[in-house]
């Protein structure tokens, strides 16, 4: 067999790909008839496709690639690893240099007392630790029954039987027999959609007050932890009324409920602070991280917890740990990529300066006759696609329909912007300069105004009943 290289026809590698990769959320059946894209490099907000054509990539990979494509430093520092100790594990009582370099260094950069981190490969990996971690806490505490996590429907957490269950994605929840028990779902602050005639503020009041009602319902002595997005992302980049976030807080604190703020998407300078809590203004018991921890080039992911959850879990054998938990490799990058954060300042970049320029013409796309509301915090966006600005309705067509035909438009215009139903999001590399922002928001009005076209050639703006 020929090796497989750059070089080899497009369709070719298509025909190989759909012959023996089977790909993640996907309809096999349908991709394969059409050929997946071939990505064969990248450069900083740039990818380029095995036809040559550079795109644009406003979602950063899968909301990963914080410091963009092509940092060598973190190559380099890699192969220098592997050179020196490749692998070895964090159990049966040892460690490393390159995993308690990171621990420190994130005990440092995680607000309030959270000092201490349980290392997994994925975001999905250390949900399913913390969903362990908060039941072992209070069976510690003599509590074996404070046991239920309260979570949101259309959050996101990830994909394995934890994960997933703690999702609220009933997509996810319809294949394989999840959500697994004890794991309860109350309605997301998503006031677009859901608000009805209600102010945001008065929405966001009542649907943190969801949570207290979820908690008197199950018994204060039933539910261990409540566990969300700062901001959720994969649902649609839908940002909370200010009003939601306090109140959770503060019911959180009265009922003595554990925090995890997942912060796999928001950590790490996407929301313009390190973490999604602080843009937020939350004191979270554990925060899971991922994605930009290692901005995408390495598998990482973790859970920084509490001194006080740290206290009781080391005081009992947690019997829980993954081959790669704090892998020397992933480690290693994962603390270059922080070193980089850091030092060359890009969460200033994000907070002072092309974050507000982002938000100033992401906002005015909501002159398109398409685009209901916008929505932005820090670099992750959104805008709501509707017939009706008005009465913020929803399309009569199947919902996805229009947001589809969106993203198809902006993948010919060179643009990664992805569609969740009929909002599109966007997530782009943090160090993404003004004059790459006019280009992303030159190419997204592009793209709406050819959806626009082909929406009304169609009779398709149509409100639902
Ligand atoms: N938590 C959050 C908030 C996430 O966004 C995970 C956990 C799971 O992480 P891993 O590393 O196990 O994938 C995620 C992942 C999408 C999409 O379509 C989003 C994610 C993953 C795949 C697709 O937006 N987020």
């Amino acid at each position: 067999m020929p090796a497989i290289t750059n070089h080899m026809p497009t369709e070719e590698l298509q025909r190989i790909d759909a012959a023996h990769h089977m790909h993640p959320f996907t309809t096999g059946d349908e991709l394969s008839a059409k050929g997946a894209r071939v990505i064969t490099r990248a450069k900083g907000v740039y990818l380029t496709d095995s036809e040559g054509i550079e795109i644009l990539d406003a979602m950063a990979g899968l909301w990963c690639v914080n410091i963009g494509y092509g940092r060598d430093e973190l190559a380099d520092v890699a192969a220098r690893q592997m050179k020196e100790l490749p692998y070895y594990n964090t159990f049966f009582q040892t460690t490393h240099v390159p995993v308690i370099a990171l621990s420190q260094k994130l005990a440092e950069l995680a607000p309030g007392d959270l000092n201490h981190i349980f290392y997994a490969g994925s975001g999905s990996e250390a949900n399913d630790t913390n969903l362990r971690m908060v039941r072992t806490y209070w069976a510690q505490k003599g509590k074996p029954d404070k046991n239920v996590v309260i979570a949101r429907w259309n959050g996101y957490h990830g994909s394995s039987m934890g994960s997933g269950s703690l999702g609220g994605m009933v997509g996810i929840h319809s294949q394989g027999g999840l959500p697994i028990p004890n794991i309860h779902h109350i309605p997301q602050p998503h006031w677009w959609a859901e608000g009805g005639d209600m102010s945001p503020e008065d929405f966001g009041l009542a649907r943190a007050q969801e949570l207290e009602k979820a908690i008197l319902e199950l018994g204060e002595d039933r539910v261990a932890a409540f566990i969300a997005e700062p901001v959720q992302g994969a649902g649609g980049v839908i940002v909370p009324p200010a009003t939601y976030w306090p109140e959770i807080q503060r019911i959180c604190d009265k009922y003595g409920v554990l925090l995890i703020a997942d912060e796999v998407i928001c950590g790490f300078g996407r929301t313009g602070n390190w973490f999604g809590s602080q843009t937020m203004d939350i004191r979270p018991d554990i925060m899971t991280v991922a994605k930009g921890l290692s901005s995408g080039y390495i598998p990482i992911g973790g859970s920084i917890v509490s001194d006080e959850v740290a206290k009781v879990i080391n005081a009992c054998e947690f019997n829980h740990g993954y081959t790669y938990s704090g892998h020397p490799v992933a480690a290693a990058v994962a603390l270059e990529n922080l070193r980089i954060i850091e030092e060359e300042n890009i969460i200033g970049h994000v907070r002072d300066v092309v974050a507000p320029y982002l938000k100033e013409k992401w906002e005015a796309l909501t002159d398109h006759p398409l685009v209901g509301e916008a929505r932005i915090v820090g670099m992750m966006g959104s805008i709501a696609l509707t017939p009706n600005k008005a009465t913020r309705a929803a399309f009569a067509s199947e919902a996805g329909t229009v947001g589809y035909m969106c993203r198809e438009r902006c993948f010919a215009n060179a643009l990664v912007m992805r569609h969740v139903g009929d909002r599109m999001i966007i997530s782009p590399p943090l160090v993404i300069t003004p004059a790459e922002v006019d280009i992303l928001i030159e190419r997204a009005r592009k793209s709406l105004d050819e959806t626009y076209e082909a929406v009304m050639a169609k009779g398709l703006m149509q409100a639902a009943a």
